[in-house]
């Protein structure tokens, strides 16, 4: 047995950065390359490693010291001899974080006239991160080290910056892709006025030019912003950029139980997230029932298609496909891993029931067209999921219960009205929120259902986008289909699917008349609603579709 002391290694140009995470205490067994405390600088947060497997002896630091490299960080019981010269062996290790800072840093930019290739610059042992935020969209000005997205790994978060200022013309990455050094980001039209290029390669070369110019000129503001300017430790920056406040390891164990990190509240210093506040909130969900607390536990693994046996159900049917033709191996995107896992929660935990109706949309369709024409010019299309939005609002405000969520045996009632439209994105299905919906006017919520579909898209919504709602419309009229059943956005009690209108032939008791229906499909919780309040629901609904003016009564 030796007692080894483990110290901060190369950090790169960080030169003084506090410890906002101790992650191990006295007493701990620690492997080889587990990470030990978190250390945060203005712009990044990572991880230290430990550079051999031992006992934790004694902690050299406490939550708010300052530290760097050589700082010793606590005291190992290492087994043998072999383990004391562990200590030279974990350079690489550690300094994989660090790593990015020399190369990606330079503050510098290229004059460029044409289009300049942005690529991800030396982020050091980093492979294959995920991209986990895109923090800018076509047609907007980037400066020069701006940020221009998120990327993760187990250990850090960094954002990735521009190497050049100008205009974003194409974004190349999006949200769940994994990228890796060298690998193209963005084309900038080149702004006039940027610093002249120091290195020549940059000039040479301009498709290299972030990694080219970057390598010569370091200086430690820029190798803070390349390293990692992780939004999530920086408590000013969280709620523009939407990332929760926490560590990625924090983050990765959120993750791993299905939590939803952006409901959580951070306990920690600065309203950090820490792994205690992610098991409180996991050991809340499940405080209900003992049925809630079963489901809990299941649904994050049954979500990834593994497990069954929790709620007594025979295992999920294992298949080697490759023997059975080629195959292709892709791993879910981050939006479908923790979409999945809530409706999951939601299939297996709520009773639901759907109805189906038609709402004649004959006048109001006519109405809608006649609108759109008059108003050509003024760039905004009414459509009738925002005509749907106010029709349920009515409806809501005639049926509350179907505007409340359950908290234990009691209801919550609310007065007012968010409603939440599902939202079909390359990354899959998310839910932006039209907040007090019934406060606006149909070209209102035209308008601000435009803005939120089109920040769903490019992967831009923040949290607050989609917080809130307290009944959803799922719309596939645009796309086809008659009838589905739409699950349940707990803590939501109800959902209303549509889908595309059909000319119909209808009996007006002398004729045959040809009317555009609507299929409906309302979706609800049997707890909180009846099968009779269910069919008044979507009956009111249909009137109000067939003669619009009744909202005003
Ligand atoms: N019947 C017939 N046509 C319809 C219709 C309906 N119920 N609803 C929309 N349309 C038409 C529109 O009028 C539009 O036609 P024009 O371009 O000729 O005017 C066209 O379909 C496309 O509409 P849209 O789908 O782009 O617009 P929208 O306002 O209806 O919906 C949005 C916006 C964001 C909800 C939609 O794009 C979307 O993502 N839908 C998918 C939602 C989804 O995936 N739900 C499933 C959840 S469960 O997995």
């Amino acid at each position: 047995m030796a007692i080894i002391e483990i110290k901060v290694p190369d950090i790169g140009d960080f030169d003084e950065v506090a410890v906002i995470e101790l992650l191990v205490k006295p007493g701990d067994s620690v492997q080889a390359e587990q990470s030990l405390i978190t250390v945060e600088s203005d712009k990044a947060s990572m991880e230290i490693p430990s550079s051999a497997a031992g006992v934790v002896k004694e902690l050299k630091v406490a939550l708010g010291d300052k530290v760097k490299q050589g700082s010793v960080v606590l005291l190992l019981e290492v087994a043998g001899e072999a383990a004391v010269a562990a200590p030279a062996a974990a350079a690489p290790v550690a300094a994989s974080a660090p790593a990015a800072a020399p190369v990606a840093a330079a503050p510098v930019a290229v004059v460029a006239a044409g289009p300049v290739e942005v690529r991800v610059p030396d982020i050091g042992d980093f492979k294959d991160v995920a991209v986990i935020e895109v923090l800018v969209k076509p047609g907007d000005s980037v400066k020069l080290e701006q940020s221009l997205i998120t990327v993760e790994s187990d250990k850090a978060s960094m954002e990735i910056p521009s190497s050049h200022a100008g205009v974003l013309k194409e974004l190349k990455v999006k949200v769940g892709d994994t990228v890796n050094i060298g690998d193209l980001l963005a084309v900038l039209e080149g702004a006039a006025g940027a610093a002249a290029p120091v290195a020549a390669p940059a000039a040479a070369a301009p498709a290299a030019a972030s990694v080219a110019v970057a390598a010569p000129a370091v200086t430690p503001v820029a190798a803070a912003a390349a390293v990692a300017a992780a939004p999530a430790h920086n408590p000013t920056a969280t709620p523009a950029l939407g990332l929760p406040h926490a560590s990625p390891s924090v983050r990765k164990f959120a993750r791993e139980l299905g939590v939803p990190l952006d409901e959580v509240k951070g306990s920690g210093a600065k309203g950090r997230i820490t792994e205690q506040d992610i098991q409180a909130f996991t050991k809340a969900v499940m405080a209900g029932s003992a049925q809630t607390k079963a489901i809990a536990a299941v649904a994050p693994k049954a979500a990834a298609g593994a497990g069954g046996s929790e709620l007594g159900l025979i295992p999920w049917p294992k298949v080697d496909f490759a023997k059975f033709g080629p195959i292709e191996r892709k791993e879910m995107g981050r939006i479908k891993k923790i979409s999945g896992a809530n409706l999951l929660r939601n299939a297996v935990m709520i009773p639901a029931v759907t109805n189906f109706d038609d709402a004649d949309i004959t006048d109001l369709e006519a109405f809608r067209v006649s609108t759109n024409k008059e108003n050509e010019k003024s760039g905004v299309k009414v459509t009738m999921l925002a005509f749907l939005i106010k029709a349920c609002v009515a409806a809501l405000k005639k049926f509350p219960e179907f505007n409340s969520s359950l908290d234990g045996d009691a209801l919550i009632y609310k007065q007012y009205f968010h409603i939440g439209f599902a939202a079909d994105t390359p990354n899959g299905l998310v839910v932006p929120v039209i907040k007090d919906a019934d406060k606006k006017g149909v070209l209102q919520i035209s308008q601000e259902m435009g803005e939120l579909a089109k920040k769903a898209r490019d992967g831009k919504l923040g949290p607050a986008d989609m917080s809130g709602a307290c009944f959803t419309i799922s719309s596939l009229g645009g796309i086809g289909g008659r009838y589905f059943t739409p699950i349940i956005n707990a803590p939501e009690v109800a959902i209303l699917g549509v889908c595309k209108s059909e000319i119909t032939p209808k009996w007006d008791g002398k004729a045959f008349q040809p009317r555009l229906m609507l299929p409906l499909s309302l979706t609800w919780d049997h707890r909180v609603i009846d099968g009779a309040a269910a069919a008044r629901f979507n009956a009111f609904l249909g009137q109000i579709l067939a003669d619009f003016r009744r909202v005003l009564l």
